[in-house]
């Protein structure tokens, strides 16, 4: 695991691009960053491009339009396992990932005497020593709710199911069959992360602070918020039906037990 590379996806990110990029290469000079822009209208593409003229560690990968934030990563999670980076780390432009807590994500993901090396460590508000900042208490809330409903209908034990501050190792963004993850949404973190559980990766937590962005405007919308809900639950169901229907074939004994599906 020696060459990191940071992935963040923009769309209209101009106001933040720049200082986000500075503030990674700040914390962890040696990280390569990768910019995946999908057309923003406000000339980010054209600024991510400036940025890689003027430092040979930024790339860019242009899309032809808006087509999500899951769509985003997996894209880029290929360029990034042809290319050989490892880790390859998720980070949103708008400054709520704090690129000065990087280090503690990426030092997760060694050997350690107390636990288990990750997999895949997840930036999280929601264990002992993570917080919010300046979030309104709709989002919060929603936030919330949202990470409790995916780990209750998918059994995860991680606390906060909806993070986007991801580090993976190569070795384990090459066991999760990226294939079949379909959503494009804000659902594609908890399909991720099902996903990994799935695959057997091994998931730590470690504390940090999001900070709502102050520049810039979201991207969250209804219907994303109900593509994650309806894709959780379609999985959910999915997962219990299938592992009835597998219990029931062993309990006959007929060896036509079905492999477990994935949504
Ligand atoms: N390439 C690409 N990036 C996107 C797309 N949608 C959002 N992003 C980026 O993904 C990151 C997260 O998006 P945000 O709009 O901040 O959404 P969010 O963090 O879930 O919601 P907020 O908490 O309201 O900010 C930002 O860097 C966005 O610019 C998309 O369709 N394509
Ligand atoms: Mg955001």
């Amino acid at each position: 695991m020696s060459r990191p590379l940071v992935v963040i996806p923009t769309y209209d990110e101009r106001e933040n691009l720049a200082d986000t990029v500075a503030r990674v290469h700040a914390c962890v000079p040696d990280a390569s960053v990768l910019v995946v822009d999908d057309a923003s209208p406000d000339g980010t593409g054209e600024l991510a491009d400036g940025l890689a003229a003027s430092d040979p560690r930024v790339q860019v990968l242009h899309r032809s339009a808006k087509n999500g934030l899951g769509g985003a990563y997996l894209e880029a999670f290929d360029w990034a396992l042809e290319r050989g980076f490892d880790p390859i780390v998720q980070l949103d432009a708008d400054g709520s990932h704090l690129p000065e807590q990087l280090p503690r994500l990426l030092d997760r993901l060694d050997e350690r005497a107390d636990a288990a090396p990750a997999d895949l460590v997840i930036g999280s508000r929601w264990v002992e020593g993570g917080s919010i900042e300046n979030w309104p208490r709709h989002r919060e809330l929603l936030s919330k709710w949202g990470s409790a409903y995916a780990r209750v209908v998918l059994r995860l034990d991680t606390r906060d199911a909806t993070a986007g501050y991801r580090a993976f190792r190569a070795s384990a963004l090459r066991r999760i069959r990226l294939e079949d993850v379909h959503t494009r949404g804000y659902g594609f973190q908890v399909d991720m992360l099902w996903h990994a559980r799935e695959a057997g990766l091994v998931i730590a937590e470690v504390p940090v602070t999001f900070v709502e962005r102050t520049r810039g405007r979201s991207k969250m919308s209804p219907v994303i918020v109900l593509e994650a809900i309806l894709r959780v639950t379609v999985w959910g169901l999915r997962s219990r039906f299938g592992r009835r229907r597998r219990d029931a074939a062993e309990a006959r004994g007929d060896g036509s037990a079905p492999r477990r599906s994935h949504a």
